[in-house]
């Protein structure tokens, strides 16, 4: 943009504004005949930061050491329930208030100075001087060899301001271990690119003429105040598994306070393995002799690729003798089973045989291990084996009963008795 638009005349922006509103006004009349759905976006603040931190820890991810620098107004959590953000909950950060996220979209400027600081390594992505930022920052810890969540950026400066001096940023940086920095800011990388480039995601690198497939113009839209919004975003990010990173998540105005931006944030996911526990007859426990079970290990995301884990057998339950033996018995042995390539899951069956001793229930427990990290537990679960209902009859030899007389038998144990054939 040329140099005379860097001081931003009121009057400019002003102009401009009353001409969208002309034309947000026709566009929503025409969504209010046609739309009779209520799709609801929510936002609520969130002071207890390791609520906030809760509110984007999604599978396979720990967070801690949560810390915030922005404006009272600007961040919190929202919820939403209709299909045109792709994210159902998570957090929102604002160079505005988060409430005014909210539709229906009735002004195309809507703006609110928090009067704070920009966040220099925004001014260096955006190539502006950022205001009003707001940073979210963290540690977190994958349990996978990647991480990734899905993002919706949205602005007031859409669509007027499209390649302007006004073009505010969102950034997503992470460093840690293996990571390299962007060139000029230091340990942090950006990830909150234009699939298939380096392009961060900004008000001129993501609008109706460039990069057009991840934008939605929002003239006259009833669930969302901001003028335009990204649609279908991932930031991703190769890590090594079980190592500590650090992740900023950043929004900010450029080159003033005004037509504000704001950045969903959908839970932050490592691939990860889980256990579960089913049995043939769908009960929750095996029972000896009659109800063997499996021993469920699902990974979430499926990968083309095999995957071999390793767990470990302990509980009450002993391996080789309340049960058919599973790998090598000693419990401190792991005991090791692969997920085929392609598939989500592989199950390990259990036989649990009937000892005819009575006995409490026992249980195995199932330690699973990171396969990226060994002897780290990523999961656990107890499985346990009821004990065989056993009957003893007494006496147990052969009757003879007379015809009109009758026998007397004492049970002990079981539930139901039944005669056959009927007397
Ligand atoms: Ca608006
Ligand atoms: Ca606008
Ligand atoms: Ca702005
Ligand atoms: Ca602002």
């Amino acid at each position: 943009m040329p140099k005379t638009l860097a001081l931003k005349p009121e009057t400019d922006k002003t102009m401009m504004h009353q001409r969208f509103i002309l034309r947000a006004g026709v566009l929503a009349g025409i969504v209010l005949i046609g739309s009779t759905t209520m799709a609801q976006l929510s936002v609520a603040p969130q002071t207890n930061l390791q609520q906030l931190a809760e509110a984007i820890s999604g599978p396979g991810v720990r967070i801690t050491n949560p810390l915030i620098n922005c404006h009272g107004q600007g961040y919190g959590e929202f919820n939403y329930s209709g299909s045109l953000l792709g994210l159902e909950s998570g957090v929102v950060l604002s160079s505005g208030r988060i409430t005014e996220a909210i539709g229906p979209n009735d002004v195309e400027n809507k703006t609110f100075q928090q009067g704070t600081s920009g966040n220099s390594l925004l001014n260096t992505v955006t190539g502006r001087s950022t205001r009003d930022a707001c940073l979210f920052e963290f540690d977190i810890i994958p349990s996978g060899d990647s991480l990734s969540f899905q993002f919706v950026f949205g602005s007031e400066e859409y669509n007027e301001w499209v390649g302007s001096q006004f073009n505010d940023v969102f950034g997503f940086f992470i460093s840690g271990p293996g990571i390299v920095g962007d060139p000029g800011i230091g340990a942090d990388k950006n990830i909150a690119l234009v699939p298939g480039t380096t392009d961060p995601v900004a008000i001129n690198s993501v609008n109706a003429g460039m990069n057009s497939a991840y934008y939605q113009y929002n003239a006259g839209g009833q669930e969302m105040q901001m003028d335009g919004y990204t649609t279908g975003l991932v930031a991703r990010s190769v890590v090594e598994p079980c190592q500590t990173y650090h992740l900023k998540l950043i929004v900010a105005d450029a080159s003033d306070r005004k037509f504000d931006s704001w950045v969903f944030v959908e839970r932050i996911q490592s691939p990860n393995v889980s256990l579960s526990t089913r049995t043939v007859n769908g009960t929750i426990n095996m029972v000896e002799g009659c109800n063997p079970g499996w021993i469920r290990f699902t990974r979430d995301p499926v990968a083309s690729g095999p995957l071999t884990l390793s767990y470990f057998l302990q509980g009450t339950a002993t391996n080789g003798t309340d049960y058919t033996a599973i790998g090598n018995v000693n419990p401190s042995v792991a005991k090791s089973i692969t997920i085929p390539a392609g598939q989500a899951y592989a199950e390990q069956f259990v036989n649990p045989g009937a000892d005819a001793i009575a006995e409490p229930t026992e249980y195995l427990r199932i330690l699973l291990g990171n396969p990226n990290c060994p002897g780290f537990v990523i999961d656990s679960i107890n499985f346990a084996i009821n004990d065989t209902l056993i009957a003893s009859v007494s006496p147990a030899a052969t009757q003879t009963i007379c015809h009109g007389s009758g026998a007397q038998f004492n049970i002990q144990g079981g539930l139901v008795y039944a005669a056959e054939p009927p007397v």
